[in-house]
């Protein structure tokens, strides 16, 4: 039954910020995911007698990767399979089982944000029994074991039914196929006060909710519709679709512009919210106003008690290096730890497990806590109605509260997608060389304080992650930060952080681009931007 083929290695399999991405048809390639799977398993000292949960994110390609790994994991003797029905489970609904089940870790299927679709993207990243993604030493290894490979064990089987829930068997290992929503939802029951959201829906409270296409639809139907009483309708793009439906599962002003539209408009609901491909992604809007993801993080941390799971207060906060620094205000006001982590979710995990934060967030749309290993964007979203629930008052109003008290940091990250590699790696190394003369010297009226790449020494494990991204602060604390993307599949994606720090309280209500407007010529002069890559603006603003 057990069947070794033989093969030979393929070029450029290394995970980056978040797995291993490439286009569908890459991974379409015959034993192009079968090498990555079995140099994920080598790297993890093999399969034999462990437990993993599988799914994904719905995307093309998505149930036959799944039935490829469970025939692997079945022929390397893995004991059993926990996966989710249909193949789908969102990112941190799997962080969640991985965790409930203590199995061994789990293989999650999706490229996130990026598209999907036989001329789109695919992906696959591995988590560990915490949760959480794997740490660099791991996905290192996986890299590793992907130049030398010669062959994959993998069984020849038939197709198991993914469709129906219960026990089945495949050769020597089990397989459940479970309910992909049921547990999770079960856990946001045990965070947050649902009674008292219940009540405000029933109260006549409305939202939109656009799942766009992608994996949440099943869990934003049953908890937000079913569970708490939000109209019928309130869940948009709600049917996971192989290709979503032709839409960019990307959470932000640009690609969830149905939703914005909406919320800008005059028939606007009370709240509105977006997630990701893979549900760990989230955007909050509210009637009128959008809400940066740098300050959903502050204001989720600073009002985050009024959630029973949280009521007794948190550890610390953590956040990404480019994340705005308004979440370290609130951590200051409460006298409690903060950090700064590299870009990606998998450095959280460390602070997470040692119960030296309780909330963490990045820039990106991503925000969650210590009840996964994942960031989670029904869970925010989820925080975000409890509050409203409790605080009996709107999005506008408690944003303009929050800036009140803290002051105001002004964001916005400028993304220049699709470019060519060689010229952003040129702009990259440029700007590195460059670094050791800027301290003191003026760009656009401000004086630069700091400049340098980012590196991070881990405080649980000492482990160290350089280059990390390009940062420079200005006197006033003011930031640019230059990273080229992880995640994409098509040349280089260029990240520009732009931060500005306001106290108020003459200022508070700017508009974003206005206020960073100096930062945004400083940006472009000092990396030459418009001379490297060819473009003088970004295409993407968040
Ligand atoms: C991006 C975001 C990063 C996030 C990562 C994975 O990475 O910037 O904050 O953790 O995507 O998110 P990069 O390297 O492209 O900047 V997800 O929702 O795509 O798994
Ligand atoms: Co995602």
């Amino acid at each position: 039954m057990i069947e070794t083929i033989q093969t030979t290695p393929f070029e450029g399999q290394k995970p980056g910020t978040s797995g291993l991405r490439k286009k569908t048809r890459v991974f379409m390639q015959p034993h192009y995911l079968e090498c990555f799977v079995q140099a994920l398993f080598d790297a993890i000292g093999g399969a034999a007698g462990k437990v993993f949960v599988i799914g994904g994110d719905g995307r093309f390609y998505n149930d036959t990767a799944v039935q490829i790994i469970l025939r692997m994991a079945a022929a390397q003797g893995a004991k059993s399979a926990i996966v989710g029905q249909g193949g789908l489970l969102s990112t941190p609904a799997a962080s969640h089982l991985i965790r409930l089940n203590k199995t061994d870790g789990g293989i999650i299927l999706s490229a996130s944000h990026n598209p999907g679709g036989i001329d789109e993207d695919f992906g696959i990243k591995f988590n560990t029994p915490n949760g959480g993604p794997a740490p660099e030493t791991v996905t290192e290894a996986m890299f590793a074991a992907t130049k030398t490979i010669s062959h994959y064990k993998t069984l020849k089987t038939p197709d198991i039914d993914l469709g129906t829930i219960g026990s089945t068997q495949l050769a020597e290992m089990s397989v459940q196929i479970v309910d992909p929503v049921a547990d999770y939802a079960a856990l946001m029951e045990s965070l947050f006060d649902f009674p008292a959201m219940r009540a405000r829906f029933a109260d006549g409270f409305t939202m939109r909710f656009d799942a766009m296409n992608a994996v949440t639809g099943p869990y934003a139907r049953d908890i937000l519709e079913t569970r708490l009483g939000a109209a019928k309708g309130s869940v948009t793009h709600g049917t996971p679709l192989p290709d979503f439906g032709g839409m960019h599962p990307d959470p932000n002003p640009t690609w969830a512009h149905e939703l914005m539209a909406e919320m800008m408009g005059g028939a606007a609901p009370d709240f509105g919210a977006a997630s990701d491909g893979d549900g760990d992604r989230n955007m909050v809007v509210g009637r009128g106003v959008y809400v940066s993801p740098s300050d959903s993080l502050a204001v989720l941390a600073a009002n985050a008690h009024l959630a029973p799971g949280y009521s007794a207060g948190l550890k610390g906060i953590a956040r990404s290096m480019p994340t705005s620094a308004a979440a370290d205000r609130v951590a200051q006001a409460m006298g409690v730890e903060h950090f700064e982590t590299p870009t990606g979710w998998k450095f959280f995990g460390n602070l997470l497990d040692a119960g030296r934060c309780t909330i963490c967030g990045e820039e990106s749309f991503g925000t969650g806590s210590d009840h996964v290993r994942e960031k989670d964007g029904l869970w925010a979203v989820l925080l975000w109605l409890n509050i409203l629930a409790v605080r009996g008052q709107s999005v506008a109003e408690i944003l303009t509260e929050h800036w009140a008290r803290y002051g105001r940091n002004y964001y916005s990250r400028h993304d220049f997608e699709a470019i060519e590699t060689a010229r952003a790696d040129a702009m990259m190394s440029a700007l590195r060389v460059k670094l050791p003369t800027l301290p003191g010297t003026e760009f656009a009226g401000m004086t630069i304080r700091a400049a340098d790449d980012f590196a991070y020494t881990d405080p649980v494990d000492g482990s160290v992650s350089k280059n990390q991204g390009v940062r420079i602060i200005f006197t006033d604390d003011s930031r640019i930060v230059y990273r080229l993307s992880g995640t994409g599949t098509e040349g280089a994606t260029l990240r520009v952080y732009l931060e500005r720090y306001l106290p108020g309280p003459g200022d508070l209500h700017l508009d974003p681009q206005a206020a960073l407007a100096p930062i945004i010529t400083a940006a472009h002069a000092l990396a030459g931007i418009d001379q490297y890559t060819g473009r003088t603006r970004p295409n993407v603003i968040t």
